[in-house]
């Protein structure tokens, strides 16, 4: 998809600010300073629609993006941020499940983990979740840049075997700074769009 005029929607701190269209949303999903919103902003070729930070733990809200009147890119709040308090952590852990157990026009979850280490408790707990919750999925190894090109993809395989044992969910390498990743996401979400 060529993207031609993304817009950041709204920043929701609860379920009455979502979007009120219809349209189809693929939801990033993964912890704290892990690349969720330099995705966004590699995949769409623009350098600072989502707001990065390089202090974690910053979101607490539900971002939109609105791509071209045809689907949100949904930036989640990022969770296991050990510099907020437990109470936090609750608390922002209800809001995402909240959104991905009654939200009808999750088409896809992006969930990314970061290339260099093993998948955290805390990831391991969400991308269940998930995949209980039966929503499609991918995994995506991010920061794929920070490692030597040839461990690449044996480092995709050992997080996809640690996460997804029985190998049914498309584990791919990411990196917001190098573009040739990014064209089998978007043959993934091309095909979702076609059939949602
Ligand atoms: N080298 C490298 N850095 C990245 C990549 N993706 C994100 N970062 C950096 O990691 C930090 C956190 O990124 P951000 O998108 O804000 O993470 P979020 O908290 O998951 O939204 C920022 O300093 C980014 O520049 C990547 O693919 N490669
Ligand atoms: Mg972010």
């Amino acid at each position: 998809m060529q993207v031609k005029n993304p817009k950041f929607e709204i920043s929701a701190v609860g379920a009455k600010q979502y979007p009120t269209s219809n349209l189809p949303e693929i939801v990033l999903v993964g912890k704290s300073n892990v690349g969720k919103s330099s995705f966004i902003n590699t995949m769409i070729n623009r350098k600072k629609l989502a707001r990065t930070s390089s202090e974690p733990g910053k979101t607490r809200q539900i971002n939109f993006y609105n791509i071209d009147d045809t689907f949100y890119f949904v930036d989640l709040p990022g969770y296991g941020y050990s510099k907020m308090s437990k109470k936090e952590q609750e608390q922002v852990g209800k809001f995402i499940e909240e959104y991905l157990f009654n939200r009808k026009q999750i088409e896809l979850i992006i969930f990314l983990v970061d290339i260099r280490h093993s998948p955290t408790e805390n990831d391991k707990l969400m991308y269940n979740y998930i995949i209980s919750s039966g929503l499609p999925c991918i995994i995506l190894a991010n920061k794929a840049d920070k490692i030597a090109k040839t461990k690449v993809d044996e480092e995709v395989r050992k997080i996809q075997k640690q996460l997804n044992p029985i190998g049914d969910i498309p584990t791919y390498a990411f990196s917001s700074e190098r573009k040739i990743y990014s064209d089998k996401v978007w043959e993934k979400i091309d095909n979702i769009l076609k059939e949602s």
